[in-house]
């Protein structure tokens, strides 16, 4: 060997370690059955490494009840979802933002949401999971409803998913995402897209859940190809209005609801305690304020239309199943993390109205919503729905499945909020979060990792969690929580102690004023943090 080629060599041989000691690769890797961090030399290795990294698949359904589901006490066949839930993880206090937009954002960021305008979620000074995880090795998609706007800023394309395919809008028919909603909803055409490029026709047999699914399915043979992790955002429609369901999906659940919401909160709270997603000392919430009497409500009118609601959850269950078997199939059942929850409770919006002389729900041509009793009792046994931020606006059903890691049919009683998904999935592909993006200088992440919690170890918790959805204002500290409900006559904040009181039932802020003072000002501090423009009070 010449000296030239002896110099050349052992050069070469310096540059490699110096690059290996600037920039060891962190990989999460198995060990004894357990997930652990592990550092990695050598640059060949690392294609192979990344193989082992653990896929991620984020489930998200729309306007779901925390109850709706099997395996938290509710009467939908999820057969899927409740296997999961037996070989992985619930929790009982998993928060979520109460709305589409905001939880979107948090759990594409990290952070709590700025400001009102959902289109304005997305900043440069933000960086996406999607984003985070294509640095990660992995390959990403988003499969299904977006709603964060279609500017280059705030565009999935654009913001970190390789491919997307979905709803860009807030919801759409079911059966023809393009059908214009009709007068009494705005008339609007929404808006559906495959990667940068529009999409305007559907075949006739298009039913949105069964062709998300397809999409993600697609995604994972994707990430096959070209041997990488993947990481999928799987963001169904589903159960979110307009209500419409397969005849043979809604035919399963016609006449099981003729008992009435209030028989069935009893039911499902029952079911909770007995499966120890309840404690014992809760206390079934009391009367909503819209809800109203079963007695005098059209009952075969408010039969249908939970059925066509239990019938999209079904649906979304199926599809699950299907998305088990691909992985299955494609060998990646023992290493792949599946996530799932709902953006928000349940809902009682209503538009369209409950009139049965003009609304009939299911097919493509009707677009009628569940109303605000369901909605109310859709997230048994707490208060309110989808917007408010008492229990039963903002906790979710959160499963968390990973044979390998997370210990079996174990229910996690743990505060954790969606803001958390952030630094967990970056800590499990392997990254950390970073400080710039593509030249601009990053919020820091407000989330904390809940890789411990999903090994069934504990973590130290936030001692805050806020917020705050169109006049309606919450905050957490500890277990007592500081709620202002825009609909309370009195304008006064109500205060509770969730570790004796889950439900909400007992206010203590007369006896507590200094408690409520000081924690009222945490949140304006809050407030004025995330842009909003709220007077003190
Ligand atoms: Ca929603």
């Amino acid at each position: 060997m010449n000296d030239f080629l002896k110099r050349f060599l052992s050069f070469a041989v310096c540059i490699f370690v110096a690059l290996n000691l600037i920039a060891p690769t962190k990989v999460f890797a198995f060990e004894n059955d357990q997930a652990v961090l592990k550092p990695l030399s050598g640059t060949p290795a690392v294609i192979a490494e990344e193989r082992r990294k653990p896929n991620i698949i984020l489930i998200m359904v729309d306007d779901m009840g925390f109850s709706d589901i099997g395996c938290y006490g509710g009467e939908v066949e999820t057969e899927n979802l409740n296997r999961l839930a037996k070989n992985g993880m619930r929790f009982t206090q998993f928060y979520n933002n109460a709305k589409c937009t905001t939880t979107r954002a948090s759990i594409l960021t990290g952070l709590y949401p700025r400001g009102t305008n959902g289109n304005l979620h997305l900043r440069a000074n933000m960086v996406t999971l999607g984003e985070v995880m294509q640095q990660c090795g992995y390959r990403t998609a988003l499969c299904g409803k977006w709603h964060l706007g279609r500017e280059e800023i705030n565009h999935p394309f654009y913001r970190g998913f390789d491919s997307f395919y979905g709803l860009l809008d807030g919801c759409c028919n079911f059966f023809d995402p393009v059908q214009p909603d009709p007068k009494y909803k705005g008339g609007r055409t929404r808006v559906f897209g495959k990667n940068e490029k529009l999409i305007t026709d559907f075949p006739s047999n298009f039913y949105t859940t069964d062709a998300f699914t397809d999409s993600a399915i697609e995604a994972i043979h994707a990430a096959d190809r070209l041997k990488k992790p993947f990481f999928i955002h799987l963001t169904y429609t589903a159960p979110h209005y307009p209500i419409q369901a397969k005849p043979a999906d809604i035919v399963k659940y016609r006449g099981k609801f003729r008992g009435g919401w209030d028989e069935m909160r009893e039911s499902r709270f029952k079911r909770q305690q007995e499966m120890g997603l309840a404690a014992e000392s809760w206390k079934l919430s009391e009367g909503d304020s819209r809800a109203y009497t079963w007695a005098n409500a059209n009952q075969d009118f408010e039969d249908h239309r939970m059925a066509v609601y239990a019938a999209m959850i079904d649906s979304v269950d199926q599809n699950i199943g299907r998305l088990l078997q691909t992985l299955s199939q494609t060998k990646h059942d023992d290493d792949t993390l599946i996530l799932f929850l709902s953006d928000n409770g349940g809902c009682a919006e209503e538009p369209g109205g409950r009139d049965p002389d003009k609304r009939n729900p299911g097919p493509a041509d009707d677009y009628v919503a569940v109303g605000p009793a369901w909605g109310w009792a859709q997230n048994s046994p707490f208060r309110r729905y989808k917007s408010w931020l008492n229990e039963g606006g903002i906790t979710t059903p959160m499963i968390a499945w990973w044979p390998k890691v997370i210990p079996r049919g174990t229910i996690n009683r743990d505060v954790a909020h969606i803001i958390d998904f952030m630094p967990t999935i970056i800590e499990l592909g392997g990254g950390d979060y970073p400080k710039q993006f593509k030249g601009n200088e990053l919020l820091p992440v407000e989330g904390k990792s809940m890789v411990e919690l999903l090994k069934g170890k504990s973590r130290e918790g936030h001692s805050q969690l806020c917020w705050h959805w169109a006049g309606n204002r919450a905050v957490r500290e500890g277990d007592l929580k500081l709620v202002w409900d825009k609909l309370n006559s009195n304008k006064k904040w109500q205060l509770y102690d969730l570790s004796v009181d889950r439900c909400e039932i007992n206010d203590i802020a007369d006896q507590e004023p200094q408690r409520v003072a000081r924690m009222s000002n945490h949140w304006f501090d809050w407030a004025e943090e995330m842009e909003l423009k709220i007077k003190r009070n």
